[in-house]
């Protein structure tokens, strides 16, 4: 297999909104950024995302741009941006934008001039239609709740909005669409950044006619984002090959797309081994296993045979073709350690061991490495993300469901839950901001935080350098990111093992994902062969013909 610096690598991702506040404004900054880069440096990851920095209203926290050129108010200046820059290239780092090219803010000067009239020159840079039947052209829905169309007085038609209403559709069939991102991806890329995260970029092509979608009983609307919907349109393929031919091809980049909907057949084509698109994808079937029928907020629990075999369907179908990225956390998703953990220490580490020891770059969302939690919310009135404002609006007002039972739900699988502000030590607000924080603290924090851990061996910040040190400088380093992958006793409820075969030696990776001591009897040619343990969260299990893993007791050995 071709080797790639961005296959090697391990992606430390920042909401910077939350990570660290340098003027007591209540908001991270991108002096605060800079002010932790020995500790993100430390962990031994060699690459950051940085979630959006550009001018924008804030409706969606950054995902809604305003001016590609310049940064946001509340983060600062350009002027900081390239000291970032400058402080992570010195410290042998690279920086990865997120690029939100699907849409824009309905503030962007493009958008002000479509909206203009109907004959304005950027008229089409938009997706315009006239009413149908007295109202919106078709069933789509937002993903933020409502209808996914808006009616403009002014020009007496509607325009297309996936996301909030303040998010406008771009027009990538309109060639001076693709012209202006192209030319504004290259300015970023002539001022020295290393790569980008693209924005549910599998929806940029949409169907053409723009057909109706299917409704399931009690859906209001058309999922966008669901397969079949806005998601692996007619050229989206076509319009990548033409960004990675203009723009990408012509420098050394880590380019993932944010693929809402992929499959594998299409992650075949996004990842493609042939670098004729992105470098590789985020694919979402994992963190929609556990949800019930009714979708996001409907209470599903984890069956973790379904996750092991959706994760070895990734690893099998990409191997050799596509690249992988792994990932459990990020800014849309709750904190995975209570989602599929039980919040203690050892459960967190036991989880990123199954996650950072497969076949692919893995990503760590901000805080996931202390083992960051899901936040105790309470009221709706404490949250801050519109999806979820909106969502409990209309489910509660359509009277689709019942305020409490909503909530409950809200409490697990809101994005806020992974917005607290970053929890450095047990300082006031958990020393994120000298200021009132933009959104509330995870009270834990006075015990869970990086201070505490910084100096413990056992803890979670630790084992998330000890794994990532595995993949990046050990002798290992070439098995854990090149090795194939082999998943054990796929039936197991409890047990997540699997097998990392390659020419330079064989991983093994058993994790007990249950609270519960578990017996697991390991392949016989493991039992065969002279092991090494090189990790283990938890005592210094010994293989056996029958053994005993303890509760959330995770391992590697090497034969
Ligand atoms: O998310 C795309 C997306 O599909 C989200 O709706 C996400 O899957 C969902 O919230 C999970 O419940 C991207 C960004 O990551 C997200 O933060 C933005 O809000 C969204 O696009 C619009 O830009």
């Amino acid at each position: 297999m071709e080797r790639a610096w961005w296959k090697e690598s391990v992606v430390y991702q920042i909401y910077p909104r939350s990570f660290c506040d340098s003027d007591g404004d209540g908001v991270g900054d991108l002096p605060g950024i800079l002010s932790k880069l020995d500790y993100i440096r430390d962990l031994g990851v060699n690459v950051i995302w940085l979630s959006p920095v550009y001018r924008s209203p804030n409706d969606d926290n950054g995902y809604d741009i305003s001016d590609y050129r310049d940064i946001m108010e509340e983060f600062g200046t350009m002027a900081d941006f390239d000291a970032l820059l400058e402080g992570i290239h010195e410290r042998g780092m690279k920086l990865v934008m997120d690029l939100v090219v699907n849409h824009t803010s309905d503030e962007h000067a493009w958008f002000v001039d479509s909206r203009s009239s109907r004959d304005a020159d950027k008229r089409d840079w938009y997706i315009w239609r006239e009413a149908k039947n007295g109202g919106a052209p078709n069933n789509w829905g937002s993903s933020f709740s409502g209808p996914a169309w808006e009616w403009d007085e002014k020009t007496g038609m509607y325009y297309l909005h996936c996301f909030s209403k303040k998010q406008p559709d771009l027009n990538w069939d309109d060639p001076r669409v693709r012209d202006a991102v192209f030319d504004m991806m290259d300015w970023w890329c002539r001022k020295g950044i290393d790569g980008f995260r693209m924005d549910v970029i599998s929806m940029i092509s949409k169907p053409a006619g723009l057909p109706d979608l299917p409704l399931e009983p009690g859906q209001l609307y058309g999922n966008v984002c669901a397969p079949g919907g806005t998601c692996n349109g007619p050229h989206v393929h076509e319009y990548l090959r033409e960004m990675n031919r203009r723009v990408l091809s012509r420098y050394d980049l880590l380019t993932v797309g944010e693929t809402a909907g992929v499959t594998v057949e299409e992650a075949r084509r996004y990842a493609a081994a042939d670098g004729s698109e992105l470098s590789m994808v985020f694919q979402f079937e994992h963190v929609g296993l556990d949800e019930g029928p009714g979708g996001k907020w409907s209470a599903g629990r984890l069956f973790l045979p379904d996750l092991k075999k959706n994760l070895a369907k990734w690893q099998r179908e990409l191997e050799g073709r596509a690249w992988n990225s792994l990932f459990f956390c990020n800014h849309d998703q709750p904190r995975v350690v209570s989602r599929w953990g039980d919040d203690s220490p050892r459960s967190a580490k036991c989880i990123a061991t199954a996650l950072h020891l497969m076949q692919g770059t893995p990503y760590v969302y901000q805080g996931e490495e202390l083992g960051m939690t899901n936040c105790p919310f309470g009221g709706i009135e404490n949250y801050r993300d519109l999806e979820t404002v909106n969502a409990y609006r209309e489910l509660t007002e359509t009277g689709l469901r019942q305020p409490e039972e909503l909530l409950a739900v809200i409490a697990r699988k809101s994005r806020d839950n992974a917005r607290t502000p970053m929890q450095w030590d047990a300082g006031p607000n958990a020393g994120f901001t000298s200021g009132r924080p933009w959104i509330m603290v995870n009270p834990n924090y006075r015990t869970l935080n990086a201070a505490a851990q910084e100096k413990d061996p056992d803890s979670v910040l630790n084992w998330y350098r000890a794994l990532i040190r595995l993949r990046r400088e050990s002798p290992w380093r070439d098995a854990v990111v090149y090795n194939g992958f082999e998943l054990l006793d796929e039936e197991d409820e409890r047990i997540f093992a699997y097998l990392r075969p390659g020419e330079s030696g064989t991983l093994l990776v058993a994790c007990n994902f249950s609270p519960e001591p578990c017996r697991w009897a390991p392949p016989k040619r493991v039992l065969e062969a002279e092991t090494r343990l090189l990790l283990a969260n938890a005592g210094e299990p010994r293989l056996a013909e029958s053994m005993t893993l303890e509760p959330w007791q995770a391992a590697v050995w090497a034969f």
